[in-house]
């Protein structure tokens, strides 16, 4: 009996110790983990003391000289510049709350991450949802001025419900409904285009809000990123093109796509996999496609029915 114990417990050291080896040389990462919220607090003083002694070309964008391309440029506050506004004065902050489910990791936790912003530049149009598809320019950055990410000449779509799921710089989709898109955009025949009076942003995301305990790239694990933003124009999004847009199927409206999952149980069982509302064409999963449970007019405008009057709609009510 006793003899028994002792192997058991040998091989399970076994076993532990070859997990360990496995990872490490997977992923080379060999730093300890932390956690969310001492991250947080960690990547909020360092942010802090960059914003403290950094300012922006904020005197270009107010009295613009004939050649300015309104571009951000990031300085030290030092020397011939030692008199200059420092970003902090500048920028606003927003806190929002990051489950370590995002990151997979072992001790569950949910933390409040700040990030800062600033509007450079107001757009003329509307500003995007969360859920929107984005044309931008940007740049990305770490503190200390490395660019490690940017698409400067020619502009990309950012999906930003996808931005805002795991494996992406959430932060960034975020904090983009801080800016503005810009007026019509006017493609000229030989392919380039004009926005006129596009916004232009600036954001600063804890890593809680980038990419945490992954290495990409030039970005080592738990970096505060930086972005420039200029924000050209957007499309709504339908993602399930199950006739809902992707914003109202925040069903809980906490701003979050990746946590409103009617079906959610039935769903593990029957296909091991999990589709929040805004990815899943028949949300309640009782068999009838959500498109078919709700009401579109010729506007496009969506209204919602409750058959059964027990005031859950349809297409959330698997028993109507
Ligand atoms: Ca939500
Ligand atoms: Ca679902
Ligand atoms: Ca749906
Ligand atoms: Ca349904």
């Amino acid at each position: 009996m006793k003899m028994k114990n002792v192997l058991l417990l040998v091989l399970f050291i076994a076993l532990l110790g070859s997990c360990k080896n496995d990872d490490v040389e997977d992923d080379l990462i060999l730093v300890p983990p932390q956690t969310l919220a001492e991250t947080s607090a960690e990547d909020d003083a360092k942010i802090r003391e960059f914003l403290q002694t950094h300012f922006y070309n904020y005197e270009e964008f107010d009295a613009p000289p004939p050649d300015f391309d309104f571009r951000i440029k990031i300085d030290s506050i030092a020397g011939d510049n030692a008199d200059k506004t420092p970003l902090i004065d500048q920028m606003l902050s927003k806190e929002i709350s990051v489950s370590s489910e995002a990151f997979g990791l072992d001790e569950s936790e949910t933390a409040l991450h700040k990030y800062y912003y600033l509007e450079v530049e107001v757009g003329s149009g509307p500003s995007p949802s969360v859920a929107d598809s984005t044309f931008v320019r940007y740049e990305g950055s770490l503190l200390d001025g490395t660019v490690f990410d940017g698409s400067l000449s020619a502009p990309v779509w950012f999906d930003l419900a996808q931005i805002q799921g795991p494996g992406a710089a959430r932060g960034f989709a975020e904090a983009m409904p801080n800016f503005k898109t810009g007026g019509d955009v006017v493609v000229n025949p030989d392919g380039s285009f004009r926005v006129e009076d596009y916004g232009i942003g600036l954001m600063v995301l804890p890593s809680g809000l980038g990419y945490f305990n992954v290495s990409r790239g030039a970005i080592p694990v738990y970096a505060p990123l930086i972005f420039k933003v200029d924000l050209f124009t957007m499309n709504d999004t339908d993602h399930d093109r199950d006739g809902i847009p992707s914003i109202l199927e925040d069903v809980d409206m906490d701003g979050y796509l990746y946590n409103d999952n009617t079906d959610e149980d039935q769903e593990m069982e029957n296909f091991g996999a999990l589709f929040a509302n805004f990815l899943d064409p028949d949300d309640d999963g009782d068999g009838t496609p959500t498109i078919e449970e709700i009401d579109i007019d010729e506007e496009g405008n969506v209204t919602f029915r409750d058959t059964d009057g027990d005031q859950i709609d349809d297409h959330l009510d698997s028993d109507s």
